[in-house]
């Protein structure tokens, strides 16, 4: 069985659609998974796309991909501006990992500007909207074409 590619999305992001669409678009996080699923199928890429609210289900994820995934792309959304234990669950995962954003962080509230995440993975791809997704995959199956696949360790 191929090892899917994790989509992990932080809090607030199940209110895409409904609100500030000004800065985050019109598409809702439905679209978005919908539009993931479809390129990772033209990819070759099965994924597995979660939302939570929750700091702690977050990182049990990130370990989660690290165990059973073959990347990972992370919004970590308000937690990448707050989150060391968002961090150090990314430094210990080997897979690819990707950040995202829908917006650019660089260019809003001085708040945005620090990542916790951004020294912890690959690379990051922000200020796409809902493409950032597409890109991010597109990344990651690079990534994973390109590196050796992990060894499971339990
Ligand atoms: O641009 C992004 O993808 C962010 O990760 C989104 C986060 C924000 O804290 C980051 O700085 C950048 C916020 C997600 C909240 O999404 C909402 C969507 C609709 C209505 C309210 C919040």
């Amino acid at each position: 069985m191929a090892r899917p590619l994790f989509i992990l999305n932080g809090p607030n992001l199940n209110l895409l659609g409904t609100r500030e669409p000004e800065i985050y678009g019109s598409a809702t996080l439905a679209d978005i998974e919908a539009a993931c699923a479809e390129h990772a199928k033209m990819l070759g890429l099965a994924i597995d796309f979660r939302q939570t609210n929750h700091e702690g289900v977050l990182i049990d994820a990130v370990q989660e991909a690290g165990r059973e995934g073959s990347a990972l792309i992370l919004n970590p959304a308000g937690f990448g501006h707050t989150s060391v234990a968002l961090h150090d669950a990314l430094k210990a995962i080997t897979i690819p990992a990707i950040e995202i954003h829908l917006s650019q962080p660089a260019a809003r509230e001085a708040f945005r500007h620090h990542s916790f995440v951004s020294s912890a993975v690959s690379g990051t791809i922000s200020g796409f909207g809902a493409r950032s997704y597409i890109l991010g995959i597109e990344a990651a199956h690079a990534l994973i074409a390109s590196a050796p696949a992990p060894q499971r360790t339990a």
